[in-house]
C-alpha cells in the first residue's frame, strides 16, 4: 500500500516488523496474550471457541508480520505491473491448517497447544469454512491465490465477504432441505477489518448531459443511492517463502445519510429498515452453480465489489498523484467468469467522467487492463442482464455500454459489409426475448485476452460459443488449463501420501509438482507399491472415522471406494451414476451374478443442488432413495454400499479424495469445462472413469490410456447424434440391461413402492434425456466392467494408481498461473 509523504522521523519506523518467535516459548507467550487480552478470558476458564479464536489470531499475527514485509518490499522496490483478480466466488476452506504449514508453524503450534494443556486436533474441529464459493469456479479462484502467494506474483484478489455462505444441506425423509449458512456467527478471526477506510458506491438515479467549458459534451451521473464499502483483508501465505499476499473482501453497510429524509420525516423505524436494505448487498452468496437468474440484488452485488476494487486500487495502491494512462503498465484485472464484467464500463466511467479523458484514449486504456476467462459451454449460464435494469440500477454504464457497441457494431459493419446477422449475433446487446446485455460478449469486446480453462473447452469456445468472435480476433483467444494447489490437496489433505512422496524424492515437489515424474521409477516397485497401498488404506480407516462422527454413516470395510463428488447438474450425470448402481443390484439381487465373483464397492456422493433447480434436487432424493434401500438389502450386504454424506464441502473433500479408489468424470462430452476434482483425484492416486470432456482428455494423455478408463460419446459425436435427433426411449426399448434398470426405479422398488415420486424422473429420462445418459449408459457399464477386472488385480492397479500421482504434477495451479502469467499478464514474479 501507499507509504506516508514525508520521511518517518522515528527511528522505529524505519526498524523491520518484528514477527513473534517461531520457538515453542514464544508461541505460548502469543497465543496467551490473545486468548487474555483480545478474547479476555484465562486459560484455565477458556472455552474450545475461546482457544481456537485466541489460536487463529496468534497464527494471524505471525502471517502479519509477513504480510508487512511483504508490502514493504514492494513499495521499496520499482513500481510493478500487479494482477487484481476480481472473483465474485473464493470457496477457500479451513484456514488454520493452510496457515501453519505455509509458514512452518505446524510442530511448534502444536507443541505450544500441547504445553497449555490443550489437543489442537479439538481446536482445528472447531474451525467453520468459509464457503464464500459455489463449486469449481470459486474453488479454483482459491487455489489461484495460494499459487500466487507461493509464486511471489504482486497480485491482489478481490471479492465479496457474504455474511453467509453457500447453503448448509441437510437432508430431511432424503430431500434437500437448505439452513442459511452462518459462518460469521463465531467470529471471524481471519479477516482483519478496516471500518474507518470507507469507500462509497452509488447507485440509481439517471444521467445528464452537459457542455463544458471547453464546448465538448459530457455526461453526468446523478446517482439516486449509494452504500459504503468496506475493506476486510484476509492474508494469503505463500508455501515457505515468506510472502504473504491479499485477499480484500468488501461487506456494505448503509451510508450515513442514508435516508436523512425519511429520518427528519420522523420515520426512525422505517430508516433503520433503509439500512437493512443497503447491508443486504453482502448478504449473502447466490447459491446457483452455472444457472445464473437474472435478479437485481445480483446485479448490485457484482456492481458493489467490481466498484470498491477499482476504487481501492486506484486511491489505494496506486500512488497519490498517480497518471492513469499509465494504467496498463500497472494493473491487468483478471475477470472470473462474468459476474465482475461491469469492471469495463466502471473504469469507462472512472476515466472519462472523473479523469476526464477522451472517449477514445479511455478506450485505448481499458481494453488493456482486462482478461477474461469463460468457465462454461452451456448457454443458460451466459449471464445477460435486461437493459431494463441496467438503466435503473446503472444508468451511466448503459450508456457507457451502449456507445461501446456501437462503435464495435461499426466495426463488424466495416469488417463484414453486409453480414448483418453476424453483426446482430455478436452485438452486445440482444433484442430477443427481452432488450438485454450479453456480459460474456461485453467482456470479450474489452479483453486484451480471452481463456477457456481447459484445452478442449477453450477449442470449443473458439469454434462453438464465442465462434465469431475468435474469427474475428483469432489471437485474442487461449487456453490456460485449470490447476489445484498441491499445498491443501495433497500435503494437507494426505498427509501420509505426502510422507511416502518426500521419503521417496525428497522435499521440493510441494512447490514444483512436476518432480513428481520421479516417481514414475518406482511403479514397478513391489515395496513401494505395498507403501502407496497402505497409504489408501490409511486414507480409507481416516474417511471412515470421519463419516462416522460426522453422520453417523458406518462404511463397510475392505471395498473398492468409488467417489462422485461434485454440484448436481443433469450435465454432468449423476443420473448415469445412478443407474449404474441399480444395474449392479439388479445383478445381484437376481440372482445372475455371484456375490462372491463381485468387487465389494461402496460408492460415495457428495453434491448440492441449487435450491430452486428441480430436477436436481428430484435426483438427490432418489440417489437417497437407492442408498437406503441397497443399504437395507441382505442379499448385497458386503458387495454394494452407497453413502450420500450432505453437505459437500472443502472440509470433506480433504478426507474423502484421499481415500478413493475410483473417480467418477462422466459428464456428457463438450459440456464440463474443465473440472478441477478430476485433478485432485488423479494426484492423489484414484484411477479415473471418464469422458472424453474438459480436463479429462489432458488427464488421459498424460497417464496414459491404459490407465484410464474412458467410455461414452466424444463431443463430435455428440453433436452428431443431437443433429440426427436424440431419442432415449430407443435406447431403453433396446438394451436389456438399461430397461431393467429403468423398470426397476420406476417400479417404486426404492421408494417404498411409491411410483409417483419417481414418475417425473423416470419420464423426463424416457423422454428427454437432455445429457444423453442413455446413450452412453452401456459404454458406461462395460466400462466400469473394465474397472472391476482391474481391481481384481491389485498390484497391476496399484501401478495404475502409482502412475497417475506421477503423471499428473501438470496439474498444479503454481503452472496454471505460470501460464497466465506468461501468455496474459506480463508480469515480473520477484516477490
Ligand atoms: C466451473 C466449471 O463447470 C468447471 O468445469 C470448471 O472446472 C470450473 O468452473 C473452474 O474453471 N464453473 C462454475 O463453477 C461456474 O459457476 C459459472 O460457472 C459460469
Amino acid at each position: 500500500e501507499t507509504g506516508p509523504t514525508s520521511e518517518p522521523t522515528s527511528p522505529l519506523a524505519r526498524g523491520p516488523v518484528i514477527s513473534p518467535p517461531h520457538t515453542v516459548e514464544g508461541f505460548v507467550k502469543a497465543f496467551l496474550h490473545e486468548l487474555n487480552f483480545g478474547q479476555g478470558v484465562p486459560l484455565a476458564t477458556s472455552s474450545q471457541t475461546d482457544q481456537y479464536l485466541a489460536l487463529a489470531r496468534t497464527v494471524r499475527s505471525y502471517l502479519m508480520a509477513r504480510w508487512l514485509e511483504t508490502a514493504r518490499k514492494r513499495r521499496a522496490s520499482q513500481p510493478q505491473k500487479m494482477v487484481g483478480y476480481l472473483s465474485a466466488e473464493y470457496l477457500l476452506g479451513r484456514q488454520l491448517d493452510n496457515a501453519l504449514s505455509a509458514t512452518e508453524l505446524r510442530e511448534v503450534a502444536t507443541d505450544a497447544m500441547k504445553a497449555c494443556g490443550i489437543d489442537i486436533e479439538d481446536l482445528r474441529a472447531q474451525e467453520v469454512e468459509p464457503g464464500l464459493g459455489n463449486g469449481g469456479l470459486g474453488r479454483l479462484a482459491a487455489c489461484f491465490i495460494d499459487s500466487l502467494a507461493t509464486l511471489g506474483a504482486p497480485s491482489i484478489a478481490y471479492g465479496i465477504r457474504y455474511e453467509f455462505g453457500i447453503f448448509r444441506q441437510t437432508f430431511v425423509d432424503g430431500r434437500q432441505v437448505e439452513q442459511p449458512d452462518a459462518w460469521l456467527s463465531s467470529g471471524d478471526p481471519w479477516g482483519v477489518p478496516h471500518p474507518e477506510l470507507e469507500v462509497p458506491v452509488n447507485f440509481g438515479g439517471h444521467t445528464e448531459r452537459y457542455v463544458g467549458e471547453d464546448g465538448r459534451e459530457r455526461s453526468r451521473w446523478v446517482p439516486g443511492w449509494g452504500v459504503i464499502g468496506l475493506r476486510y483483508n484476509y492474508m494469503v501465505p505463500g508455501y515457505h517463502n515468506g510472502v504473504v499476499n491479499t485477499l480484500r473482501l468488501w461487506r456494505a453497510r448503509a451510508t450515513n445519510a442514508f435516508d436523512l429524509h425519511i429520518f427528519n420525516a420522523g420515520d426512525y423505524a422505517e430508516a433503520v429498515r433503509a439500512q437493512t436494505f443497503a447491508e443486504n448487498i453482502s448478504k449473502v452468496l447466490y447459491p446457483e452453480d452455472s444457472t445464473p437468474q437474472g435478479k437485481e440484488l445480483r446485479l448490485q452485488q457484482q456492481y458493489f465489489f467490481v466498484a470498491c476494487s477499482i476504487k481501492d486500487f486506484l486511491t489505494h495502491t496506486m500512488p497519490k498523484g498517480f497518471d492513469v494512462r499509465e494504467l496498463p503498465e500497472r494493473i491487468i484485472f483478471q475477470l472470473n467468469d462474468t459476474h465482475p464484467v461491469i469492471a469495463i464500463p466502471e473504469l469507462m466511467r472512472i476515466l472519462v467522467d472523473e479523469h476526464d479523458l477522451e472517449w477514445d484514449q479511455a478506450w485505448g486504456i481499458t481494453k488493456q487492463c482486462f482478461a477474461y476467462t469463460c468457465h462454461t459451454l452451456l448457454p443458460e449460464a451466459l449471464e445477460v442482464w435486461p437493459v431494463s435494469l441496467m438503466e435503473r440500477l446503472l444508468p451511466r454504464h448503459m450508456e457507457i455500454i451502449y456507445r461501446i457497441n456501437e462503435e464495435f457494431l461499426d466495426d463488424l459493419r466495416e469488417a463484414y459489409p453486409g453480414d448483418e446477422l453476424r453483426v446482430r449475433r455478436m452485438s452486445i446487446i440482444a433484442d430477443h426475448p427481452e432488450r438485454s446485455v450479453r456480459m460474456a460478449h461485453l467482456a470479450t469486446v474489452g479483453s486484451v485476452k480471452v481463456n477457456g480453462v481447459a484445452a478442449l473447452h477453450s477449442q470449443l469456445l473458439k469454434d462453438k460459443v464465442l465462434n465469431d468472435f475468435s474469427e474475428l480476433w483469432p489471437d485474442r483467444f487461449t487456453n490456460v488449463t485449470n490447476g489445484v494447489t498441491p499445498r491443501r490437496f495433497i500435503r494437507q489433505s494426505n498427509p501420509a501420501l505426502t510422507g511416502l512422496i518426500t521419503e521417496t524424492i525428497g522435499k521440493g515437489w510441494v512447490s514444483d509438482l512436476d518432480r513428481l515424474a520421479e516417481l514414475q521409477a518406482y511403479s514397478d516397485d513391489p515395496e513401494f507399491r505395498e507403501k502407496f497401498r497402505a497409504v489408501k488404506a490409511a486414507n480409507k480407516e481416516r474417511i471412515t472415522d470421519v463419516l462416522a462422527k460426522r453422520d453417523g454413516i458406518q462404511l463397510p470395510q475392505g471395498h473398492m471406494l468409488d467417489v462422485m463428488v461434485k454440484r448436481l447438474h443433469e450435465y454432468k450425470r449423476q443420473s448415469l451414476k445412478m443407474l449404474h448402481i441399480v444395474t449392479l443390484y439388479d445383478r445381484l439381487i437376481s440372482g445372475e451374478v455371484d456375490p462372491a465373483s463381485v468387487t465389494p464397492r461402496t460408492v460415495v456422493f457428495g453434491a448440492k443442488a441449487a435450491p430452486g433447480y428441480h430436477m436436481a434436487k428430484e435426483t438427490i432424493f432418489l440417489i437417497n432413495s437407492i442408498a437406503k434401500t441397497v443399504n437395507a438389502d441382505p442379499r448385497v450386504q458386503g458387495r454394494l454400499f452407497v453413502a450420500f454424506p450432505p453437505n459437500y464441502n472443502v472440509t470433506l473433500a480433504e478426507k474423502l479424495i484421499p481415500a478413493a479408489d475410483l473417480s467418477e468424470q462422466i459428464s456428457l462430452a463438450g459440456k464440463e469445462a474443465s473440472g478441477t476434482g478430476n485433478m485432485k483425484f488423479a494426484l492423489n492416486g484414484a484411477l479415473t472413469i471418464g469422458t472424453d470432456d474438459g480436463a479429462n482428455v489432458e488427464i488421459r494423455e498424460l497417464v496414459g490410456d491404459e490407465n484410464f478408463f474412458l467410455f461414452g460419446m466424444d463431443e463430435p459425436a455428440v453433436a452428431e447424434l443431437q443433429a440426427r435427433g436424440y431419442r432415449p426411449g430407443d435406447y431403453y426399448e433396446s438394451d436389456a440391461n438399461l430397461k431393467r434398470a429403468i423398470d426397476l426405479i420406476a417400479s417404486g422398488h426404492f421408494t417404498d413402492g411409491n411410483r409417483d415420486a419417481v414418475s417425473a424422473f423416470v419420464g423426463d429420462l424416457l423422454s428427454n434425456d437432455r445429457f444423453l445418459a442413455l446413450a452412453d449408459y452401456a459404454s458406461y457399464l462395460e466400462a466400469q466392467d473394465r474397472v472391476e477386472a482391474a481391481y481384481a488385480d491389485q498390484e497391476e492397479w496399484s501401478r495404475k494408481a502409482i502412475l497417475n500421482v506421477a503423471r499428473t504434477g501438470f496439474f498444479s495451479s503454481d503452472r496454471s498461473m505460470r501460464d497466465y502469467i506468461d501468455r496474459i499478464w506480463h508480469i515480473k514474479t520477484n516477490a
